[in-house]
């Protein structure tokens, strides 16, 4: 008999992947995690039914994620929050001048479980830099002030555990948190569908109430629904592409395998049907 894991984009589209194995399904306090081995996208990491990452795809998120505010701004202090299977800090701590990393993963389950089965992503978790703290987000960031160059939101979907870090008050406590300079980067959802639509819709009216820079920048995800993915670039001061560093990035010579500078400048020239939806949130 086949097994397939399948993703619901709407009422009327979904996604299947072929799996040849069940590695392991959880539900944790939070919420359920299930890893398959899969014959095209190697291992994948799945919560509430929604595909979280593939091995083989996982890099075009993490890389983007990361990469964009790094080559903009000189970064020293982060808070990551979510981001438990690592793949958001692994790609931090290429940077040598990053001092201290903290994460904030709510579940810790899903922390042990790609530490179990996922070391792709979650391999760096253990560098001297990273603080982890498994607690909730919004309260973990109530308590800081002036404190980060860079805040990266690697979330689920604003359903679940997730639906706290797409709320306004989030929003204004990481300004808070944030130094005078200082960066949020968050996954922006999909403007393709209308159900992610309006979430990224959502997202980019509230983080355009808080921030005086407020910007989204696009990647090609195959494994995510519709393939078009966007990040938000919000900020107190840096323009995600006047401020673009480019040659000192490029002289740190870091291996990447979706990113580069060309790239960057790219992925902030948005599609006019998205621009509209943006500009009408
Ligand atoms: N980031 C998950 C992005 C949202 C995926 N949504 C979906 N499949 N409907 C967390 C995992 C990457 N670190």
């Amino acid at each position: 008999m086949e097994l397939w894991f399948t993703e619901y984009y709407t009422e009327n589209v979904k996604f299947s992947i072929k799996v040849d194995k069940h590695l392991k399904s959880i539900q944790s306090d939070f919420q359920k995690i299930d890893i398959f081995q899969t014959p095209e996208f190697g291992k994948i990491l799945v919560i509430d039914g929604y595909l979280m990452l593939t091995e083989r795809d996982e890099f075009i998120y993490h890389e983007m994620i990361a990469h964009v505010p790094m080559a903009v701004a000189p970064i020293k202090n982060i808070l990551v929050i979510g981001a438990g299977d690592g793949g958001t800090v692994r790609e931090l701590t290429k940077y040598h001048h990053i001092e201290r990393i903290d994460m904030v993963e709510i579940d810790k389950m899903v922390v042990d479980v790609c530490m179990e089965f996922i070391p792709q992503t979650s391999c760096r978790l253990k560098d001297k830099r990273v603080n982890l703290y498994f607690e909730d987000g919004l309260k973990f960031v109530k308590t800081k002030e002036n404190e980060y160059d860079l805040i990266i939101v690697d979330s689920t979907d604003p359903i679940g555990p997730g639906a706290e870090l797409f709320t306004l008050e989030f929003y204004e406590n990481c300004f808070r948190a944030l130094k005078d300079k200082g960066i949020l980067v968050n996954q922006h959802e999909s403007p393709y569908y209308k159900g992610d639509a309006e979430a990224m819709q959502n997202a980019h009216r509230k983080l355009k109430k808080v921030f005086p820079i407020a910007k989204v920048y696009q990647a090609h995800i195959p494994t995510y629904s519709s393939g078009h993915w966007l990040f938000g670039f919000a900020s107190k001061k840096y323009d995600p592409v006047l401020d673009l560093k480019e040659e000192s990035w490029n002289s740190l010579h870091l291996e990447t395998y979706y990113y580069n500078t060309e790239l960057h400048k790219g992925a902030f020239a948005i599609p006019n049907y998205v621009k509209k939806l943006l500009e009408e949130s």
